[in-house]
């Protein structure tokens, strides 16, 4: 283009253009990019330097492909238009890549905003049409770019009870006049602690518990808000309330075990930090900033926790005092506090919490005492909005639990020390009053209410459902209710707990992100939404708290909540095992190359704590607290000895550790690992196996087990289901001895009358450690049981998430374990998901990124007819599903643009197999493999196919 716009002049070249050249419209291909983002984010503001992109294709065409791309990035609209990519013009780039591309132009400045756009040449080598423009915008790039200080008002010395210590939340205010019309505002904000930010009265942006946890010492995150419609030539006000939060407020068990300190673990007095950046018509700018002129008071929000609760006394409201004319004659002027100058402020990298639904309640019911319950049908994470009328002074109190007990009374003695108490005190207002907490969250089903002077109706409350804003990615479901059940308990239950961090639990006083939680979940997490942002953010929250020794932690962030929390073997290696989750589902490597080091360090230590054996011998982690780690946690069978386990962990980083060193082209360090793996796998068998390749341990070396894991005093046994389906899983023996393990793994479950035995570590490789030694049909089989211990036992007693314990609760009986652990939304059994989209719909990740996936169906003999799954990957959409009727056997498969798949169809008759009605042999665009294990391979590219085949 600047070639003809330069010469246009010339004849000659005037007669070659309008001979030859193609204006972009004329187009022989629909191959067409859609769905742009930037950073995992559709029209995101970022701090990446190197910003990367991404799209996905559409075509109508069968085993279509992208050959070439074209990105082209421009400081405007109109520009972009043009195609005058001031910013960044890729020129047309040879390759199938579609995601993690990497902005290659100018440096860009903070504040600026790229307009972009891309084009996509087809597997013929014809250009497509360019997509639709797409935006991102540059942060404040760096602590410079910071005119605002850190402001607060301690209130510290407020709020002392027995029990808490729970100050008032402090209010900000700030007039200005503004000169004249505006083009474009900016508010960057922050807090330690939780704020919340308004405009002329008006609540600035959708997102909650603002601006999310981290390790505070270390980095805080801002939020970017579009402010101009908030704002007018002339008067504007500025408010905003900041509460205790993550920083100083109450967290985890620490009050439950009488550790030292039991709140303000990052600081004791909350704080805000916010600049409006205003440009206006005449290019002219002006900065608004938190300093000592904000005025600050406090006033209706007498305790905000997020364990706690909040408590609300509307007599104390100031009315209008985010709007201009406010009389704050009485509000006195901010503290202002200094900075840390190695707390780094980045952009928020995550998905920011945000309302996904609300909940109407199903039912409320007079109790003794003049108490009202309330069902809302769901047990989630969130909080209530009340609406009640009545007289000044009243008070309703409002508790929540998860469960009844079997008398009807709400249980809540499971939240533990996380008092989990909402209070609202009325000013009496003529046409009643509604109050939504803003700085605490509950995990519940059953609300509570005390202080209604008049019955209320169901009106009265509605469930307001929060969880970290990540995408919805995939649906599943068969012709089996009890599955379709579960199914919707394990999303409910990640909904819940993806808050902010990947979260235990959402109501008791923990809600920490348990490092063993979060790595035998996040395969399964991937498949019901889009966790690139989420873990792209937890990732550097693990990262931060990586300990002195190189250990990851328990928890992260990890501030101090038992002082003897230290680091656990199947807990840690969430260090490894999330970063290599996240690089092969989305292609991400940027992941890889950030961790790289800090993934070095761990396998270092790990390798140093083997004393140079490749293996942990019996106790080899006696220094821990509880000795040995966590092992195969809330195991309900016989115990897996946690060093059996630590040693095929250390195998499977390793492995892990190989493919991600060839991922960032680091081969000399990918042999290394290989090299490591090899030798755990040799030292794994000579420690715990005998001749024959049985799993075996030296029990006595562990007397009783006492002081062991915290629960059960029974001895340990190499000989488990955790054993084998956890070296299966991990690929940690021969071919030969694999088969062996899945038939000792099959003969353990026999003798066990066809019921798993496993903990969280032993429950996320069972059915698929079944599925790849030949036993799907027992995987199948323990999936449909409704017996103790099972999914479907849980189903059968009424759950609709999915529970710490598979007994938490049995009709009939009750609750066993309430004071102590017992939380009815816990995600590590949801870890079979893996299995339901891996294996019941089989799709399985091939190269990074789902550039070549497996569609590999398991049928089942029984008890499921049907089974459809749809997966939204990072290369676009993925479908499989199968049907049974007779002898029919039908599988529907998609494949998106730019993506190959192995596909495996199930028959006895492979001379059956049909796609579309059609012979296979008839269609180009598929290729025929070989016929094995029952099933017939086949290769083919994007498209939509029926297969049928007869058995
Ligand atoms: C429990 C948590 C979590 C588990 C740890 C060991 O308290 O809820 O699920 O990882 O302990």
């Amino acid at each position: 283009m600047q070639f003809i716009r330069s010469c246009y002049h010339h004849p000659v070249i005037t007669l070659f253009i309008l001979l030859f050249y193609q204006p972009a419209r004329a187009v022989s291909t629909d191959l067409k990019p859609v769905h742009l983002r930037t950073e995992y984010k559709t029209n995101p503001v970022v701090d990446a330097a190197k910003p990367r992109l991404s799209w996905e294709l559409t075509s109508a065409t069968r085993g279509q492909l992208q050959t070439a791309y074209q990105i082209m990035v421009a400081s405007s609209p109109a520009l972009l238009a043009a195609n005058k990519a001031d910013f960044w013009n890729s020129a047309k780039q040879a390759g199938s890549a579609t995601h993690q591309i990497e902005y290659a132009g100018k440096p860009l400045p903070a504040r600026a905003v790229c307009f972009w756009k891309v084009r996509s040449w087809d597997k013929t080598g014809q250009p497509g049409a360019w997509s639709a423009p797409a935006r991102w915008e540059m942060g404040l790039l760096d602590k410079a770019d910071w005119k605002a200080e850190w402001i607060g008002n301690d209130l510290t010395a407020l709020g002392k009870g027995k029990t808490y210590h729970l100050p008032p939340a402090p209010f900000f205010r700030k007039e200005t006049n503004l000169k004249g019309p505006i083009k474009r505002a900016r508010l960057y904000v922050t807090s330690l602690g939780l704020y919340e930010f308004q405009i002329n009265g008006k609540r600035v942006g959708n997102d909650h518990f603002v601006p999310g946890w981290t390790d505070y010492n270390k980095r805080v995150y801002y939020q970017t808000y579009e402010v101009t419609s908030h704002l007018k030539a002339g008067k504007n006000a500025l408010g905003a309330i900041v509460a205790e939060g993550w920083y100083a407020g109450y967290l985890g068990y620490a009050l439950l075990i009488g550790n030292p300190v039991v709140k303000s673990f990052y600081g004791d007095v909350p704080l805000l930090k916010a600049q409006l950046e205003v440009e206006y018509g005449t290019g002219e700018r002006e900065t608004i900033a938190t300093d000592q002129t904000w005025k600050t008071t406090h006033g209706p929000i007498l305790e905000a926790d997020i364990l706690n609760g909040e408590t609300y006394n509307a007599n104390l409201e100031f009315e209008k005092w985010s709007e201009t004319g406010y009389v704050d004659t009485k509000w006195k002027n901010s503290t202002v506090y200094p900075d840390k100058p190695e707390r780094k402020l980045e952009v928020y990298p995550g998905n920011q919490i945000q309302v996904f639904q609300e909940l109407k309640p199903k039912t409320v019911t007079l109790k003794s005492g003049g108490r009202y319950l309330f069902d809302l049908g769901q047990n989630f994470a969130g909080v209530v909005r009340l609406h009640v009328k009545g007289h000044k002074g009243d008070t309703i109190r409002l508790k929540f639990g998860e469960m009844l007990f079997p008398n009807g009374e709400i249980m809540t003695e499971n939240l533990r020390k996380a008092r989990a108490t909402d209070t609202y005190i009325l000013k009496g207002a003529k046409d009643g009053e509604t109050w939504t907490p803003k700085f605490t969250y509950h995990g519940f089903q059953y609300v509570e209410a005390t202080g209604f002077k008049t019955a209320p109706g169901l009106d009265a409350i509605t469930g307001i459902v929060l969880s970290s804003a990540t995408p919805l990615a995939g649906s599943f479901e068969t012709d089996n209710p009890l599955i379709n059940k579960l199914y919707q308990n394990i999303v409910w239950t990640q909904r819940s707990n993806y808050f902010d961090i990947p979260t235990d639990c959402p109501q008791r006083d923990e809600r920490l992100a348990w490092t063993g939680d979060a790595q035998a979940y996040v395969k399964s997490a991937t498949f019901n939404n889009d966790i690139a942002a989420f873990f792209t953010k937890w990732l550097v929250d693990l990262n931060d708290a990586q300990r002195a020794d190189h250990a990851y932690p328990l928890y992260a962030p990890a501030p101090n909540v038992r002082k003897t929390d230290t680091y656990s073997p199947g807990w840690s290696e969430s260090g490894i095992v999330c970063p290599y989750i996240i690089y092969k589902t989305y292609g991400d490597t940027r992941v890889i190359r950030k961790f790289w080091p800090n993934m070095v360090a761990y396998l270092a230590f790990m390798q140093a704590k083997s004393k140079g054996e490749f293996v942990y011998k019996e106790r080899s982690f006696e220094d821990i607290s509880p000795k040995g780690g966590y092992g195969d946690w809330l195991s309900v069978g016989k115990k897996t000895p946690p060093d059996l386990l630590a040693s095929l962990y250390y195998g499977y980083t390793a492995s892990l550790m190989a493919e991600m060193a060839r991922a960032i082209d680091k081969p000399d360090e990918a042999v290394y690992y290989e090299g490591v793996f090899d030798q755990i796998k040799q030292a794994f068998l000579k420690q715990y196996t005998d001749e024959t390749g049985k799993f075996k341990t030296n029990q006595a070396a562990y007397g009783d087990g006492e002081g062991y894991v915290i629960e059960g005093k029974s001895g340990f046994d190499g000989h488990t289901q955790t054993a084998y389906a956890n070296a299966i899983y991990m690929h940690m023996l021969t071919p030969e001895h694999t088969q062996k393990a899945g038939n000792w793994l099959m003969d353990l479950i026999k003798e066990n009358d066809h019921k798993l035995a496993t903990g969280f570590l032993g429950l996320k490789p069972l059915l698929p450690a079944l599925s790849s030694t030949g036993n799907s049909q027992e995987a199948y089989r323990l999936l449909l049981s409704t017996e103790y211990p099972s999914w479907g036992f849980e189903v059968v007693n009424g759950a609709n998430t999915i529970w710490e314990r598979w007994n938490s609760y049995i009709k009939g009986k009750g609750f066993e374990n309430n004071s102590g652990m017992n939380s009815f939304n816990h995600y590590a059994f949801g870890s079979v998901n893996e299995w339901l989209f891996g294996n019941a719909a089989g799709i399985k990740v091939g190269e990074a990124g789902y550039k070549t996936v497996t569609i590999r169906p398991e049928i089942a003999s029984e008890g499921i007819n049907s089974v459809k799954a749809t997966y939204h990957s990072i290369n676009g959409m993925i479908e499989s599903g199968w049907k049974k009727s007779g002898s029919n056997l039908t599988v529907q498969i998609t494949i998106p643009v730019n993506t190959s798949a192995t596909v495996f169809i199930p028959t006895t008759q492979p001379a059956t197999v049909l796609e579309s009605a059609k012979s296979l042999k008839t269609n180009p665009a598929i290729l025929v493999n070989e016929f094995k294990d029952g099933y017939l391979q086949l290769e083919i590219g994007s498209g939509k196919y029926q297969f049928t085949s007869q058995n």
